[in-house]
């Protein structure tokens, strides 16, 4: 099956017909659906497919029992994100392995292609769950009191995708996963080669800002007797978006809930949740101190009351160099370049396992939205700089 094929059935899968977006939250059914028929090309091509507790897999070519090399990316999605956030990562992987078959490879050392679940954080609010929760860097008691929006528990999502809760944890996935290396679409505008080798990922976070006010009637209630906490919202996000700017920095306010969510009342409560990325650590906290500080001082002209509860930062991550330059080398001489984009090989990386990226040049550089795009040719450039890869690295 040629990447095309692979390509335009995944991406038929769950795809908005209004939008042309995908919103595929971890456990739902079109990214059960996607995941399925991952099962199904792993099984097409003799596969040994091994799972974990909430549902990560890495389907293995070759039976030796040992470590490996392992690629792979995930394939949910943000609310109606892009169709290669992901995916493209995936069947790259697919695509590559059968390429390494059709010509006769033979890998010293078994190669996994891994789909990693809610990656995006999009249905549980965890950025990298299923990675998280496999490096053992979020612990499964705390995974398990995660709730979607409408109050569904992780528990209870992996139940009804099959799953059994009792098996979240730290993943025996791992400890065969001797090197990982993520194909990804690029999420910016970084990129001028078809194909690109990741230096590091930026530090981020994600930050719950609750503005608490005092509702009343939007009729009667004179300006100055009001505690409106959308007022100190709306200074706050301005705010944010001025101390990134002035630190190079990324803020990013794109989630809200109004309570109660009336046209004609005064809000009682707003809450806001910030994504927050800088080039380093210092500048990321800077940043966040700069934004709270002056989410303060509002909230104080405003009579109003301010909270702010990290929910979850990630730490820069420098991929080892060694690989990294391998990979360059493979690939003669392909440009190297940071990411402001969490990814799975973060966390993998962070845990001690060696990891490097590949990124694929995205045109527009839009990503997370129905638009983000990859042009065919540089799609088919990154399966051959994967197989290439994985090549050197199961030789
Ligand atoms: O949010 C991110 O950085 C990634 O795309 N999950
Ligand atoms: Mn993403
Ligand atoms: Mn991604
Ligand atoms: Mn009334």
């Amino acid at each position: 099956m040629s990447f095309e094929s692979l390509w335009a059935d995944q991406s038929a899968i769950g795809r908005d017909p209004d939008t042309g977006g995908y919103t595929r939250g971890g456990w739902t059914p079109t990214e059960r659906e996607a995941t399925h028929w991952f099962l199904d090309q792993c099984a097409t091509r003799g596969l040994t497919v091994e799972s974990d507790g909430i549902g990560n897999l890495i389907a293995w070519w070759g039976d030796a029992e040992g470590p490996g090399v392992v690629t792979g990316s995930h394939l949910d999605s943000v609310i109606d994100g892009g169709a290669f956030d992901g995916p493209l990562g995936v069947v790259s992987a697919l695509a590559a392995v059968d390429a390494l078959r059709a010509e006769g490879f033979v890998p010293s050392v078994p190669i996994g292609i891994g789909a990693f679940v809610e990656e995006e954080g999009s249905r549980f609010g965890m950025p990298c769950l299923g990675s998280r929760v496999a490096a053992g860097v979020l612990p499964a008691e705390k995974a398990l009191q995660l709730k979607d929006r409408s109050g569904v528990g992780l528990g209870e999502a992996l139940e009804k995708a099959g799953l059994d809760p009792a098996g979240v944890g730290p993943s025996p996935l791992l400890q065969r996963m001797g090197t990982f290396v993520e194909l990804h679409v690029e999420q910016g505008r970084g990129l001028t080669a078809p194909v690109g080798v990741a230096s590091s990922i930026w530090p981020h976070g994600r930050y719950r800002f609750t503005f608490n006010g005092e509702a009343n009637h939007a009729g009667t209630t004179l300006m100055e007797d009001r505690h409106d906490p959308m007022l100190t919202y709306a200074m706050t996000a301005l705010a944010a978006n001025k101390q990134a700017r002035l630190a190079g920095a990324r803020a990013t306010f794109g989630r809200l809930s109004v309570e109660p969510n009336g046209t004609n009342a005064v809000p009682s409560r707003v809450t806001a949740w910030l994504d927050a990325r800088a080039a380093d650590t210092a500048t990321l906290e800077s940043l966040l101190a700069a934004i709270t500080k002056q989410a303060t001082e509002r909230a104080e002209r405003d009579g109003t009351a301010l909270e702010v509860t990290p929910e979850s930062v990630s730490p820069v991550v420098d991929f080892p160099a060694g690989l990294r330059d391998r990979l360059v080398n493979v690939l003669d001489g392909a440009p190297v370049l940071p990411t402001g984009a969490g990814h799975d090989a973060g966390v993998f990386s962070a845990a001690g396992i060696p990891t490097a990226m590949l990124f694929v040049r995205n045109p527009t550089g839009v990503s997370h939205s129905p638009a983000e795009y990859a042009e065919i040719d540089d799609c088919l450039a990154g399966v051959d700089a994967l197989a290439a890869v994985l090549k050197d690295l199961a030789k």
